[in-house]
């Protein structure tokens, strides 16, 4: 099982979008593991973004996710960062295909919607600022049948 890290970004959560995108990661199978309402603090959010602090757009970015409140949440299951990423789309609403959550519904570069962890390793780091208190560890009564208990559950 992987585990990743989805920020829902405040045009997200002042649009009213949380149920709609939280809905389309539950019908898929993922599993959500922790969740939790907040507001970035600059220096989490400079801290996540650190990467892209060179980058034209970072003050700009470091402003929206500390504008107004996120919903922050772990996803778990088989593959979970790379099935998160395609249901996400490309990074700018205008490029996102249709049926992905960026393509439904933005149209904007920044206002992106929402945040993936794009690697294991990034995952690693971001389950650790974002959560430090860890996640809730609980049975998925569907699990077996989300997935194959022979084929993909055996240990
Ligand atoms: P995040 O990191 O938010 O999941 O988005 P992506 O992984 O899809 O894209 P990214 O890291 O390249 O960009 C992070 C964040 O910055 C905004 N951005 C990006 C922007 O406002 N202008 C830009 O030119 C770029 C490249 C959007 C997402």
């Amino acid at each position: 099982m992987e585990r990743t890290l989805i920020l829902l970004k405040p045009d997200a959560v002042q649009r009213g979008l949380c149920g709609k995108i939280l809905s389309r990661f539950e019908e898929k199978g993922l599993k959500i593991v922790a969740m939790k309402l907040m507001k970035i603090a600059p220096e989490l959010a400079a801290h996540h973004y650190e990467q892209h602090k060179e980058r034209g757009f970072y003050a700009g970015l470091v402003k929206f996710m500390t504008s107004s409140p996120v919903l922050a949440l772990v996803l778990e299951g088989i593959g979970a960062i790379k099935i998160s990423r395609t249901m996400m789309g490309a990074t700018f609403g205008a490029d996102a295909a249709p049926g992905t959550i960026r393509g439904d519904f933005g149209v904007s570069r920044s206002y992106n919607l929402i945040h993936g962890s794009d690697s294991p390793e990034a995952a690693a780091r971001e389950l650790g600022l974002f959560f430090p208190e860890g996640i809730v560890g609980w049975e998925h009564a569907a699990q077996t049948w989300i997935y194959d208990p022979v084929e993909e559950l055996k240990k």
